[in-house]
């Protein structure tokens, strides 16, 4: 029988305000302090464990040991998630529900991605001669578009751009309080009463679509009981492709940060090399702050290491934390895109947007999206477009989720 110890413990009522103020270092900062990758502290009135690391992110994602339910605080369902949407569920209905998601990752669909990024980036610096433009707004223009056409919602580019500020409302503030937390509520029910009226749409043949069609798929998708799910359900869900497809715009802002700060890597990469540009795309999405944890629930109680996890308790797996790991990364706080050569591609260890297995696990559904658009983002920039960095200051906060207004990068083109 293993030797149960007791987990480190933060002393006080609560640490929410403090989570606040340090941000992404908040749980490496109580790693440091305790000297250890588990500990205890209160966050939103109630008992959290918090980890960071490899082996931590693999128990983190054992479905065995871990449920989503009532995970999420409902603060962030009520803006960033939505209700009754596939990261609340768990075991055969989530697998089912995930199978939705991924079934549209397909060759065919990426590369059509690929295509309207490219060519929405071309359309929107059509017009610009000699100009500053804050690249952050460009790009939540260009991506509020992209996703609309590859979700194939039938509106015209002037239509689905007026949809831009809500979309990025649910991502922009699903960390905030006061009236910003209401603009973002706010602005999560207005899109999902117009993707419920989409939806009626579709299910009553009123608009006719590709059946292929994202849009389609999802309106006319089975629950495991073969039932239409509701169409407030289905809302929630196509929000899940249009919401973070846009918010992929926090990345190219600091994707363009990283342009800047390392001119040399820049200079020496081949943009037609395929690997090399991954590579600069993975430690940007290794290096910079975005997502800071994934949160769950103990199933059951369980002990790991000696630490007993109490059935229920909020545990939170550090995402920044672990992509920062030294016992992980060399020099972590260095920018180095070759150390994706050898990277062993583990599900556990590069974690920016989530760990473990993309069907079977909560792995974000949109991985692979993220980085195509990123790829052909910094293709078009580098063999498209030729800017220059106007004199600004080059600063982001790590204090600040998502890490924005702060690294609001400007380029004249
Ligand atoms: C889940 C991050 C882009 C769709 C997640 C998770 C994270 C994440 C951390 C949760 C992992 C977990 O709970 O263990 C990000 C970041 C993105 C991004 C930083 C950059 C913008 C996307 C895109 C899509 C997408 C482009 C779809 C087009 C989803 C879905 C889930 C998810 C559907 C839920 C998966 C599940 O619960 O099984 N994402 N994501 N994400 N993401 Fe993303
Ligand atoms: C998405 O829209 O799903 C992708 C990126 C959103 C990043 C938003 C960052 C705020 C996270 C708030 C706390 C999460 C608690 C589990």
């Amino acid at each position: 029988m293993e030797n149960n110890h007791p987990m480190p413990k933060e002393k006080g009522i609560d640490h929410t305000i403090q989570l606040l103020k340090e941000g992404y270092h908040f749980i490496m900062n109580r790693k440091e302090k305790f000297d250890s990758r588990v500990f205890e502290t209160h966050l939103l009135g109630e008992k959290a464990i918090c980890l960071v690391g490899k082996e931590e992110a693999e128990l983190f994602y054992d479905e065995t040991k871990f449920t989503r339910k009532d995970a999420a605080p409902s603060r962030v369902k009520k803006t960033l998630f939505g209700e009754g949407g596939v990261q609340g569920l768990d075991d055969a209905p989530h697998h089912h529900r995930k199978a939705m998601f991924m079934s549209l990752m397909t060759e065919e669909k990426l590369q059509q991605l690929k295509q309207l990024t490219k060519e929405e980036w071309e359309k929107e610096f059509r017009q610009i001669q000699d100009e500053n433009i804050v690249v952050y707004e460009k790009a939540k223009s260009v991506l509020t578009r992209v996703a609309m056409k590859w979700v194939e919602i039938p509106v015209e580019d002037t239509e689905a751009d007026k949809w831009s500020d809500e979309l990025a409302d649910m991502f922009e503030k699903a960390a905030s309080i006061g009236p910003k937390h209401w603009k973002s509520r706010y602005s999560r029910s207005k899109m999902e009463e117009w993707m419920e009226d989409w939806i009626e749409k579709v299910r009553s043949g009123k608009v006719s679509i590709s059946e292929s069609a994202p849009l389609y798929q999802f309106s006319f998708h089975k629950d495991l009981d073969g039932e239409l799910l509701d169409k407030q359900i289905v809302a929630v869900e196509l929000l899940n492709l249009l919401r973070p497809i846009v918010a992929i715009a926090v990345y190219i802002d600091l994707l363009m940060l990283a342009m800047h700060d390392n001119k040399d890597e820049v200079a020496q990469m081949n943009i037609d090399d395929e690997k090399q540009v991954t590579n600069f795309i993975q430690e940007v999405r290794r290096f910079y702050p975005f997502f800071p944890f994934a949160g769950a629930r103990v199933k059951e109680t369980f002990t790991w290491n000696g630490y007993v996890f109490e059935e229920g308790t909020l545990t939170l797996l550090d995402l920044y934390g672990t992509n920062h790991d030294p016992a992980i990364w060399e020099n972590p706080n260095q920018f180095q895109p070759s150390r994706f050569h050898d990277w062993s591609r583990s599900p556990f260890d590069f974690i920016p947007q989530g760990g473990g297995e993309y069907l079977i696990g909560h792995r974000c559904a949109g991985e692979w999206i993220t980085v195509d658009i990123l790829k052909t983002t910094i293709k078009f920039f580098v063999q498209q477009l030729a800017f220059t960095y106007p004199k600004q200051k080059f600063e982001y906060d790590n204090n600040d989720i998502p890490p924005l207004p702060k690294c609001e990068i400007r380029l004249r083109a």
